[in-house]
Order: structure tokens, then sequence, then C-alpha cells
């Protein structure tokens, strides 16, 4: 593995050395392939920063031959999102996959177990696992598993047996019922909060549902539970797992979306365990990471309970900046909120979870399998597509793409129709989920129309992916937002914002603070500006104290043209600009 990483570093050393400046990658992508002083620049690092992709396995490629999608059709297709050569740019170029529950379950998400050690039938075997395994190892690909704890199945054997002992009048602290959560007056569900089912064939007896009657909550606390739980870890990081999604976070010990101090034990005691396990396992091989086992979490709710869960040892999913039409992200691009608005914010977001966990990643999206596709809230305009891309892979973090927002894939409504089949464009397309009835057409096209496409929405992904994967600093470094003064200068934000005071808008200091985002990156003594004009007019900024930074890369949704002189930054509509430090540079 090692070697095979040299020899990809020294090929594209070489051809950034000897060939014309476009040798890496046209298009709409780098315009400006400046040669690293430091061939370490095209090292990706093996830590736990990774750049995620979020498959529905069922929707995604089948391996024999059912029309349903498998692991194995996972597996046999991973060149399209990883091919293992750090030098070529015809695959996506992720380095994480974010499997939705692969475990034994009746339904078509999959999100209720009946056993935690399987694989589901219509997923495959154990084999198949295996070879999935081994085929991600050659690639540097971590897999992550969906893991739902907050409930089981109620075909789960723990809970049919608990639904006897309850039919049988057992007190609620029998063998099984205590695994779960279960009443047996209707004063104690009102005590307690959230949604009770009632135990068929009882008169007095009620568990705990939260989500469906179907998923019966488990009781987290309860000894045997968590004696469980390490087994479920050690099995799958035993079998090659190397991070954990996890789902419905603040409902595992609450019966609201809230941080509470029985969640924050929970999901500390876990979250440590992973990574110790992970430490054991994987510590020699990948020596030096601060976090084995990097779990991220399902927090939706707001950025204060987000924050609060980063206090307990793992990622959690951004979903303030995520999520939303009008916020975050999608919001900035569709011009609902300034950029220097949404930089601050996120230097602020980072320097909390900071605070509270120096290992600390954010997690950015757009969107995943609960929302509508984000190709729908832009309205599925090309360009807009490609800015929400860009400000959310080059922010600091590990960012999520879900299935098919890389071609601009949509399906909004109810939620099979938020999981439908990838869109190969060839035979590899596989069956939507049997309930979904989505009527939209994917109208941006397939993987085969966009893949040797220059200006597709495919390529801008790769593109942006190989300056996440060129550039460490990005998805790793420490976040300083900048904006613009009444004089037209750039200027640190919290500069800015120490003259305006907290309630004062950085557009009403210059409009240029709408369609702008700019911000810096720094890690391990590396360091990057990035620029973003998501405006409907070109840009001439004034980067008064940038004058030993160089133009090195940059990204257009629509073509134009970027440059760099005295100081003096021009941006067509639609393009970002990336600028390093010229002492990190070869003259
Ligand atoms: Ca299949
Ligand atoms: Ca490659
Ligand atoms: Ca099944
Ligand atoms: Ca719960």
């Amino acid at each position: 593995m090692k070697l095979k990483k040299i020899a990809a570093v020294v090929s594209a050393f070489a051809a950034a050395t000897t060939a014309p400046l476009c040798a890496v990658g046209c298009g709409d992508g780098e315009a400006v392939n400046a040669t690293p002083k430091n061939t370490d620049e095209y090292i990706i690092p093996q830590d736990y920063c990774r750049t995620y992709y979020e498959v529905f396995v069922r929707s995604f490629a089948d391996g024999n031959g059912d029309g349903i999608g498998d692991l194995r059709g996972l597996a046999d297709n991973l060149d399209y999102l990883n091919d293992g050569d750090d030098s070529t740019m015809t695959d996506l170029g992720i380095n994480g996959i974010w499997m939705m529950p692969i475990n034994m379950s009746p339904s078509y998400h999959k999100y209720d177990v009946t056993d935690y050690y399987q694989i589901d039938d219509e997923y495959g075997t154990m084999e198949d696992f295996d070879y999935l395994v081994e085929e991600c190892n050659k690639r540097d690909i971590w897999l992550q598993m969906d893991l739902v704890l907050n409930h089981t199945s109620n075909q789960h054997p723990w809970f049919l047996e608990a639904v006897k002992e309850a039919q049988a009048g057992n007190p609620v602290d029998s063998k099984f019922m205590s695994r779960y959560e279960f009443v047996a007056s209707a004063e104690d569900k009102a005590t307690k909060g959230g949604t009770w089912r009632k135990v068929p064939g009882t008169a007095d007896y009620w568990y705990l549902g939260n989500f469906s009657e179907s998923m019966p909550d488990l009781n987290l606390s309860n000894r045997a539970v968590r004696a469980e739980i390490e087994k479920i870890v050690d099995f799958w990081l035993g079998k090659g797992i190397r991070s954990f999604r996890l789902d419905a976070v603040p409902w595992a010990c609450a019966n609201t979306t809230a941080y509470t101090e029985e969640n924050a034990e929970f999901w500390t005691w876990f979250n440590e365990y992973c990574n110790q396990k992970g430490a054991e396992l994987f510590g020699k091989e990948d020596d030096g990471i601060n976090a084995y086992c990097y779990n991220v979490g399902e927090v939706w709710a707001n950025d204060s309970t987000v924050k609060a869960f980063f206090g307990t040892k793992m990622s959690n999913f951004n979903y303030g900046f995520g999520d939303s039409h009008k916020n975050g992200f999608a919001g900035y691009v569709n011009d609902w909120k300034a950029g220097a608005t949404i930089t601050e914010s996120l230097e602020q977001m980072q320097n909390d979870v900071l605070a509270l966990d120096e290992n600390a990643i954010l997690s950015n999206f757009l969107s995943n399998h609960d929302n509508d596709r984000s190709a729908e809230s832009f309205d599925m305009d090309k360009s807009l597509i490609k800015m929400g891309a860009a400000i959310y892979l080059l922010s600091p973090g590990n960012p999520y793409i879900y299935y098919g927002e890389e071609i601009g894939a949509v399906g909004s409504g109810r939620d099979e129709n938020k999981r439908l089949a990838f869109n190969w464009g060839d035979k590899r397309n596989v069956k939507s989920p049997i309930d979904a009835d989505y009527e939209g057409k994917q109208k941006l096209g397939s993987v085969k129309s966009q893949k040797n496409v220059a200006d597709s929405i495919l390529t801008y992904y790769r593109n942006a992916i190989k300056l996440r994967n060129r550039f460490p600093e990005i998805g790793r470094g420490r976040m300083t937002a900048y904006a613009f003064n009444s004089d037209g200068v750039i200027k640190k934000a919290s500069e800015i914002r120490a003259e305006i005071g907290s309630s004062g808008a950085f557009s009403e200091v210059n409009r240029l603070n709408k369609p702008i985002a700019a911000y810096s990156l720094e890690w391990n003594g590396r360091k990057v500006f990035i620029v973003h004009n998501v405006g409907a007019s070109s840009a001439s900024l004034n980067l008064s104290g940038f004058s030993d930074y160089q133009l090195v890369a940059s990204l257009k949704a629509k073509g134009g043209s970027v440059s760099f002189k005295n100081e003096s930054l021009n941006m067509s509509s639609g393009t970002v600009a990336v600028l390093k430090p010229k002492t990190e540079l070869i003259k």
C-alpha cells in the first residue's frame, strides 16, 4: 500500500514539472497548477479527515442480477468513487463511504435491525462484505457503517422475548423487558414523555417507540445492552469497519432532541470505547492519528445542540449549514445570506467544537437520505449546484456527498423519492424503492452523459475533491473568516465585527460581503486562502496584504477567468480562487 502511494506521488510530481500548466485536470477545474515545493502535497494523509460518500446500498449498484443494489455491486463499482490511483482524475476521489444500514432487517431502508451481526439477505453475504472491505483497503477508503442503537426492530429476538414477558405479566425490570423501555401504568407514560405503544395481548403494558411501532427504543443504560454494544463494535471493527454513523443521537436517552447528561454519558462511553478499540486494531498500521474510529452523529437539531454533542468525542452533521433552502451553504449560494456571514459563523462553529474536543472535525453536507435532493434547492441550475458543492467541499471538515448529488440527481416528497436508483445511464441502473412515486425526470443527466464532459457537474465535483486531496489543509485547517471594509480592503471578519458590533451586518459595511466568501485555513504550518464569488457579476477584489501569495488553482462554475496580480484578485461570476503563500511553492 505504501509503495503504491509513493509511486502515485512521483508520477504526479513528474507531470507537474514537465507538462504544460493544465496537466492534472483541465476543463472547468484547476486553471493553474503551480508546482508544490514539497512532493508531500500530493500525499493524501491517511487520517480521520475524509471525504465521505453516503450510499444507499439498495439504490446504487447490483451484483447478482436481481435489480436490487447490494454489497458486491458497490464493491465492483468502487473505481467510479476511487480507483486507488491518486494521479488519475477519472474517479470522484472520495476516501470514505457511509453505508446506510446493511444489517439484517425486515424493511427496505433497514433502520430497524433484527440481527446486528448479519448482512441483510437483500444485500448479500458476509463473504461479499469481506470482499468489499478488501477492495476498499486497496483504495485507502474508510468504510463507515450506519449503526442504529436507539432502537431495534420489533422482530428482534430480544423484543420478541420482552413481549412474551409482558404478556406473562412479568414486572417491567424482567430480563428482556429491562433491555427496552416498558411501563405498566398510564401515569408512568406521562411522566416519561415520548411516544408509547401498547403491548399486544396485555391490558396495561406499553413500550417506548419514539420513531415507530416497529422500532422499540432500547434501554441504553442497561448493562446487558451495553455489553452487547461492545460485542457489536468489536465484531465490525474486527471485520474492517473504520467508523460508525450513529442514528438518532439525541433520542438515545431522551424523549426529545435534547443534549442531556444521560445522552452525554452514553455517547462519550460509546465513542471512547470505539476509539480505544480502533487504536488496538489499527494503531500500528495507521501510526499517529488522533481518532482511530472517529464516529459521526445524527443530531438533527439546532446549532447549539449539535455543538454540545462534540463534547462526546465524535463528529456531528452540521445541520444548521445543510438541509435547508434558506440557510447555510445553499442559502449563501442562493444569495439569501451573506458570504461573510456564513464564513464568520463557520469559523465560530469550528472554534466552539475545538474548545470541546481538540480533535473535532465538522461534518458538512448539503442533503442526505432524509432531505429533498440538494439539486432542487438550487432550482436544478447547474451553476448554482456547482457553487453549492464548492462552498461545502472547500470548508474545513469531513464533507458528506449524498450519492447522486455529484450528477445533480433530483427527488423529493416521501422518503423513497429521496433514495431513488442511482443514474448510471447504462445497464448498471437498479430498481428504485418500490413505494417511490417521484414523477420528475433526472434532467441533469447520468454518469454516462457527464463523465467525459468538461463542464459537467460530475467533472466539477471531481475537481473540487481533487483540491481537498491536493491541499490537506483545506479539510483539516483552522479557519479564519475575512470580509471587506468600507474602503473595499480585505480584513479579518473579526476585526470588522469589532467595529460594527454584534448586531451589525457585513453587507452594510460593503456589499461585496454578500456574494464573496473568503477565508484562510491553516494546518501543520501550511496555509491556503480561498475566495468564492457567487455573485451575478465579476468582482475585482483588493487583497491588500496578500502580495506574498500566488494563485494555485481555481474552479469555474460557468467559465470565465480568475487572475491575481499586484494584490488584485479578479474573479468572474461563479468562480473560486485558491491561493497559497509563495514560500510554500517552488519559484
Ligand atoms: Ca442484488
Ligand atoms: Ca484516482
Ligand atoms: Ca431484509
Ligand atoms: Ca431512546
